[in-house]
């Protein structure tokens, strides 16, 4: 084929990807039908408005831009750079931050750029376990983290199953880092961003709150701030924040001076190169949604739904880490019911139910068994279920879980699937921007 062949084919394509590629465009039909028929209770998953999903798939991708508003390494940055100034505009006003970096690619990213800004290769980071509920990027030993720092970790207390803000004060004492890490990946208590800088000071440590899974709980003022206290605080922003996959570091007042300009050379070009525009465009998106009411109406049926499966869950017999939650997600440990996370997972899967095993705090399986699952209610929340379908939502696992369900009840189980699907159909979540509700609108037209 000729050039001029080629670049007739791309004029003429308009907007069919199933005519130019029918392999992929079969894919994400198929996955598109996969959302619409599961109940989606992994934590760390949500559901987009139709205007973060136009974002997301905008021409912006087409454009190049390295550096930052005002000092690019390209020229034609100007629409680029009234974008990405309004987005970290949006970041402080939404967050009460005194800076705002809104290049990193993902949540990880943003925690890399924070150690390339204070740390050398062989610090000391502390940390929280990750078969505690801490996150691969915090120090895990396979990790960049782990190879290139000395990464030490706290647990939750083997009584309570959570934080021990005294003893992680004695293990910091005992460690001296220069990095403590506040944040978690399943920790389904407030964390106390306020004790975390105290420990931090008294060791002469920097502190990071990584906030990734309670973004969108903080900026509805839902879960206290770690801006007023921690030096970083970092973000991916498809979690809560129910935006595109990527991620947000944030200074508050007391750091900014020190370390606004460190962090933006940390970021780029530390780790990354061109900025990925569309997200820029679709993160600008999601922080003007998470500034309206329906969006504090969203987190906080979010919240409830969480409580409501939780007391649920426990008035059926499932044992809960920590005996509850204050947050969107919950632990269930499954050894009393005599199943493996692994097993429940696929349990439910099998009635399209989807949610991820999990390990516990002082585990005895290995990361791909468990001993528990991980439930959150973010996406659901989002696509309309509320507190009746939490008690439909804890008979169906129960049903599933408790004992080896027969067919019929994997029948009754996957009819009641279908019927709460149908009900509450995969949506855009378009919000009422005159008042407290949250509305819900037209399907994605993937496939009309
Ligand atoms: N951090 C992982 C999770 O919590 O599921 C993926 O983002």
């Amino acid at each position: 084929m000729s050039f001029s062949q080629d670049k007739t084919q791309l004029e003429n394509s308009g907007s069919s990807l199933d005519s130019i590629d029918p392999e992929v465009f079969e894919i994400i039909n198929r996955e598109h039908q996969r959302q619409k028929e599961n109940i989606e209770l992994i934590a760390s998953a949500n559901f987009v408005s139709r205007a973060v999903l136009e974002a997301t798939g905008s021409i912006l991708t087409n454009k190049v831009a390295e550096g930052y508003p005002g000092r690019r390494y390209f020229s034609g940055c100007e629409n680029i750079d009234e974008l990405e100034n309004l987005a970290i505009a949006r970041a402080k006003e939404l967050f009460g931050a005194a800076h705002a970096n809104l290049e990193p690619y993902t949540g990880s990213q943003a925690n890399h750029a924070v150690y390339l800004t204070v740390l050398k290769p062989g610090d000391r980071i502390l940390g929280m376990d990750l078969g505690h509920g801490g996150h691969l990027s915090h120090g895990a030993r396979f990790t960049m983290t782990g190879k290139h720092y000395d990464c030490h970790f706290y647990q939750v207390a083997p009584d309570t199953e959570r934080l021990d803000y005294d003893q992680i004060l004695a293990q910091a004492k005992d460690i001296r880092p220069k990095l403590i890490i506040a944040g978690a990946s399943s920790y389904p208590r407030i964390i106390d961003f306020q004790r975390f800088r105290e420990i931090a000071d008294e060791v002469g440590a920097y502190l990071l709150a990584d906030i990734a899974h309670i973004s969108g709980l903080v900026a509805a003022g839902l879960h206290p701030s770690p801006v007023p206290h921690a030096h970083f605080v970092t973000t991916s922003t498809q979690k809560t924040m129910r935006g595109p996959r990527s991620g947000i570091i944030l200074l508050g007042e007391h750091s900014a001076p020190e370390f606004a300009r460190k962090i933006d050379s940390a970021v780029f070009p530390g780790v990354q190169g061109a900025v990925h525009v569309h997200a820029i465009a679709a993160k600008a998106v999601m922080l003007k949604e998470a500034m309206s009411p329906s969006f504090v109406a969203y987190q906080r049926q979010n919240l409830e739904n969480s409580r409501i499966l939780a007391e649920d869950l426990m008035a059926r017999g499932f044992r809960l880490v920590s005996g509850g939650t204050d947050n969107h997600l919950m632990l269930l440990d499954l050894t009393e019911k005599g199943i493996t996370g692994k097993e429940a997972e696929d349990r439910l899967a099998s009635v399209r139910i989807t949610v991820n095993k999990n390990l516990l705090p002082y585990d005895s399986q290995k990361p791909s068994v468990c001993s528990g699952i991980r439930i959150g209610t973010s996406a659901t929340t989002t696509r309309g279920l509320g507190s009746k379908e939490m008690h439909c939502l804890a008979d169906l696992i129960d049903k599933m879980l408790s004992s080896e369900p027969t067919v019929n009840i994997i029948t009754k189980v996957r009819d009641e699937v279908s019927r709460l699907c149908r009900l509450y159909p995969h949506i855009d979540s378009i919000y009422d921007h005159n008042g407290d509700r949250f509305a819900l609108e037209s399907q994605y037209q993937l496939q009309s």
